[in-house]
């Protein structure tokens, strides 16, 4: 064998080693029920065969509907990146040629409700059909689990973009499948949320809680209470810069939400957690004397002056403002340890407080305290920590936003070892935050009582985005999965093994998350 001849056999060898590694790596995915879909759809057919998104892939959305429309846009905005393609949107009636992606908004899916899909999957096409927009939106969230997870970066990715064939029907348990982020304890500004934002609408969570005012911090611009922000937003937990949202700011935020499918939902903590406004106006005080700020973490001092009129001006404004620029249903108004006001006067001062939510239109929400009054504007009762409140809040007809801080409550450290947190309700690794259900966890209350769940996120001891990653990662999928995912479908030793393979999500939306020894994270 002459040299030469040695080189072109080693070439070729070389080839078929390279292509071979190569195809194994892309071997495209077929079937469909191996995907890490979190959470869990609510049926899933495997078809066997695999779909490639190519080059000259459109999205066609076949519905009059702007909303619909912008679906399209906004999967086109997220398959773009990494594929490099063009992913034109183009309204259409007809069935689109074969390569594509085709959205239908169509009346006749009402079985699939608000927020469910049908995703199916051929080797020819791609079709999520819905019945309201927001289908739509769940469906691409499906599919963007599907594709490789290189998806998500923001480079162009030379690998194929290959999904299973196969089809998909799903909707929610629960309409309310919330978290709440605490601005008030530590700010966190616009494109902070904004990312939260992003992070909730990928596990299909539906509501994002901004708990706008407590003890340390007010956080949302009052026009006609200016001190609220410029003294009561001055400053947060440890004497560190404050911060707050211009009525201009919050609403970029709802704009964002709304196009993600998720309600914000304000908070305003009242009559107790109160000190930032107690602190900015002397009058809202019983001995008309202004408070000093504070930037400690204690909870129960403060309360608002609840037999004087001014302080109804005050709520009355602050609601007012508040719901004028919230397009969303509903008005937290917290009512959260009222342990400085006579139970009376909490009593009175939360009858007002509904009235006035109501009058400015929106539905009111409040923690389980509230159920002391009297709930007749049918307001949302939150339970957090005492289910006597929660059967209380049944008995008189309310429904319910299931927080129990020993199960959901996102502050609470993983172990006795986590740097950020704290564990008055104990401690919560990803595997007890799983493990539970809102109708079993207290006798007496059951589906029909639950509007959904919340995993509420305090900021005491958080100070920068990295810290809100590592306690929403890894709990808070497993708290979409609980609020979306049917009961009987759920079991921690499968939905574990889904988990671990997220990580390689995590890691290219280069997320925070806490390696929980719990898992076995997919390398
Ligand atoms: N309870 C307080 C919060 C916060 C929390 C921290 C509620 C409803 C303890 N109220 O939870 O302000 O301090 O875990």
């Amino acid at each position: 064998m002459t040299k030469k001849m040695i080189n072109s056999v080693l070439l070729v060898i070389g080839t078929i080693a390279f292509l071979s590694i190569n195809s194994c790596k892309q071997q495209p995915p077929t079937d469909l029920s191996k995907a890490a879909l979190i959470p869990l759809p609510v049926s899933i057919e495997a078809g066997g065969g695999s779909f490639a998104l190519y080059d000259q892939t459109k999205i066609y959305v076949s519905s009059e509907s702007n909303e619909a429309f912008d679906v399209g846009i906004y999967l086109a905005g997220l398959l773009k990146p990494a594929t490099g393609f063009g992913f034109k949107v183009l309204p259409t009636n007809a069935i689109p040629d074969n390569g594509n992606i085709f959205l239908i908004l169509s009346g006749s899916q009402t079985q699939l409700g608000d927020e469910g899909y049908e995703l199916v999957i051929t080797d020819e096409i791609i079709t999520i059909k819905a019945f309201k927009p927001a289908g739509l939106f769940y469906g691409v969230q499906t599919l963007r689990q599907l594709l490789p997870m290189e998806i998500e970066t923001k480079s162009q990715q030379q690998i194929s973009w290959h999904v299973a064939t196969g089809t998909i029907t799903d909707y929610p348990r629960y309409a309310y499948r919330g978290s709440m982020l605490d601005v008030s304890r530590h700010f966190f500004g616009v494109d902070d949320i904004k990312r939260y934002i992003d992070l909730l609408a990928a596990y299909k969570m539906n509501v994002l809680h901004l708990h706008l005012s407590d003890d340390q911090g007010w956080r949302i611009e009052i026009k006609s209470w200016p001190k609220l922000t410029t003294v009561g937003g001055s400053t947060a937990v440890g004497g560190g810069k404050g911060g707050f949202y211009t009525q201009e700011q919050y609403t970029e935020i709802v704009n964002y939400a709304k196009e993600r499918y998720i309600t914000i939902v304000p908070e305003i903590d009242l009559p107790g957690h109160t000190n930032a406004a107690l602190a900015s106006y002397a009058g809202l005080n019983c001995d008309n004397k202004k408070r000093e700020l504070y930037t400690g973490t204690k909870v129960g001092f403060s309360t608002l002056c609840t037999r004087n009129e001014n302080t109804y001006a005050f709520v009355d404004s602050v609601i007012r403002e508040l719901a004028a620029i919230t397009p969303g249903p509903f008005i937290h108004i917290g009512g959260d340890e009222p342990h400085s006001t006579e139970k009376e006067d909490y009593i009175y001062f939360i009858n007002r407080v509904q009235d006035i939510v109501q009058l400015y239109g929106k539905q009111m929400i409040g923690w389980e305290e509230i159920v002391q009054a009297d709930l007749k504007t049918n307001p949302v009762v939150q339970y957090w920590a005492n289910e006597k409140y929660a059967l209380k809040a049944i008995e008189k007809g309310a429904k319910l936003i299931m927080s129990p801080a020993w199960k959901i409550y996102l502050d609470m450290q993983y172990d006795s070892t986590s740097p950020l947190g704290l564990h008055w309700a104990g401690y919560i690794e990803v595997d007890s935050a799983y493990l539970w259900d809102p109708a079993q966890y207290v006798d007496g209350i059951s589906d029909e009582n639950i509007l959904g769940v919340e995993c509420p996120l305090w900021s005491e001891t958080l100070l920068q985005f990295d810290d809100i990653e590592y306690m929403l990662f890894p709990r808070m999928p497993g708290y979409a999965e609980i609020g979306w995912s049917p009961a009987e479908k759920r079991n921690w030793e499968e939905y574990k093994v889904r988990l671990g393979k997220h990580s390689a999500w995590f890691e290219v939306k280069k997320i925070n998350y806490y390696p929980s020894d719990k898992i076995n994270w997919q390398e």
